[in-house]
């Protein structure tokens, strides 16, 4: 009789994979599949289809994040639940996020395979808007389910093209109508994530599995400067109110803010919005976002709250306005669940190392609910938001035998 672990397929998670990188394809091996779009749906229905084939039951909650759950010989347990996130970056790769919900769906597949019976029911979720790259921020399905943050909280977020957050939620609920609802919230007895690390560390030191004992914090704003448009060949330098030429200045003096000599701090600059953003008239208006992050919330919260002074302090002639819109803290995870990970890497006769994780994760709002913890698998050179982000077939793979055990033995 073989156990869970051994009935993983690493042929049909890589062939599960590249399905669903089909979805949203774009050149260089990418993908772009946006949180709430008719490829979200896409993407959605195929995962459906394979988790119906093996009997687990689907439900949608309403912030649209996606459950498949086995059932346990104990139908009342609290289940344990795994899962991560089916949206991408717009330039993303073909395995942040989708791994871990594929990774879920082959352990609840081999646990099937192997008949295996779990006293603990075990749930694949596959959470909305974790990326926060169509509406910012990300964690939103994560965030509403925990309680974080209400639902309506999100309701007025606007993407790109204008369109509002309830707005595309209501016509995502509407077109999946045919699946069974569930309410918001549940207690889990247990979560664990499985996520490609998305930095070099595993493949640095030459290890499997990556124990990941916790999330750095992170806090993301909107800086609006207000200016004056003109004429860009009759309009003296001397007499603008230029936002860009502000920004600038901004963005010089937050470098200054955000100095760490130790290169801890992580500190971007990844989206600025121009208006009218024409080559002839000086902008009256630009929004840039910041993404701060620090394993330490006293630097988070200390360089985090200089940013509105030291943009007044350093602009010229435009109005200021800084909006924060995502604050999550560092968390570190459960010894219960961060000892189950690191016996079942030993089981399966594979290296781990512990270690945080740079990238937020779904996981992190899980934290306060119940025991929580990640497994990671090495990326090749620690690539991802990018097309060129890779982990191997057997890499996958050995995450996925390493997710089935340590489930089987949460739900044990
Ligand atoms: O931004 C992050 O850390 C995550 O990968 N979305
Ligand atoms: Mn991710
Ligand atoms: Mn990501």
């Amino acid at each position: 009789m073989t156990g869970p672990a051994e009935a993983v397929s690493e042929a049909r998670l890589w062939a599960r994979l590249m399905d669903m990188a089909r979805i949203g394809a774009i050149p260089g091996e990418g993908v772009n599949r946006a949180c709430l779009t008719p490829l979200d749906r896409q993407a959605r229905r195929l995962l459906i289809g394979w988790a119906e084939s093996i009997g687990a039951a689907v439900s949608v909650d309403p912030a649209a994040n996606l459950w498949l759950r086995r059932a346990g010989s104990e139908a009342e347990a609290a289940p344990v639940l795994t899962g991560s996130h089916m949206d991408t970056q717009p330039n993303g790769g073909r395995f942040d996020g989708i791994y871990g919900v594929l990774a879920g769906l082959e352990a609840l597949t081999a646990l099937h395979e192997s008949g295996t019976v779990t006293r603990r029911p075990i749930e694949v979720v596959a959470w909305t808007n974790e990326e926060g790259g169509r509406f910012a921020p990300g964690c939103m399905g994560s965030m509403a389910w925990s309680g974080c943050k209400p639902l309506d909280a999100f309701a007025e977020v606007r993407d790109p093209d204008g369109v509002r957050f309830a707005d595309a939620l209501a016509e995502h609920l509407a077109e999946e109508a045919d699946l069974p609802r569930r309410p918001l919230g549940n207690k889990p007895h247990a979560y664990v994530e499985a996520h490609i690390e998305q930095g070099p560390r595993l493949e640095r030191d030459g290890r499997d599995i990556g124990v990941v004992t916790g999330i750095q914090g992170s806090r993301w704003f909107t800086v609006t400067l207000t200016g004056e448009t003109a004429h860009a060949g009759t309009t003296p330098l001397a007499l603008r109110r230029d936002a860009v030429q502000d920004m600038v200045r901004a963005v010089a003096a937050l470098n200054a803010l955000m100095q760490d000599p130790a290169d801890v701090l992580r500190f971007t600059v990844g989206r600025i919005v121009v208006h009218p953003n024409t080559s002839n008239s000086v902008a009256d208006r630009v929004a840039f976002t910041i993404d701060l992050r620090h394993p330490d919330a006293a630097v988070l919260r200390d360089r985090g709250d200089a940013i509105a002074a030291t943009v007044a302090a350093a602009v010229r002639n435009t109005g200021v306005a800084v909006e924060e819109n995502f604050h999550a803290l560092p968390v570190a995870f459960d010894p219960l669940v961060i000892d189950a990970v690191e016996h079942a890497a030993a089981a399966q006769h594979v290296s781990s190392l512990r270690l945080p994780s740079g990238a937020f994760h779904d996981a992190q709002f899980v934290v306060p609910i119940c025991p929580t913890g990640m497994i990671f698998v090495p990326c090749r050179n620690g690539i991802s938001h990018n097309p060129a982000e890779f982990s191997s077939p057997a890499q996958l793979a050995s995450g996925t035998r390493v997710l089935a055990d340590a489930l089987a033995r949460l739900a044990a």
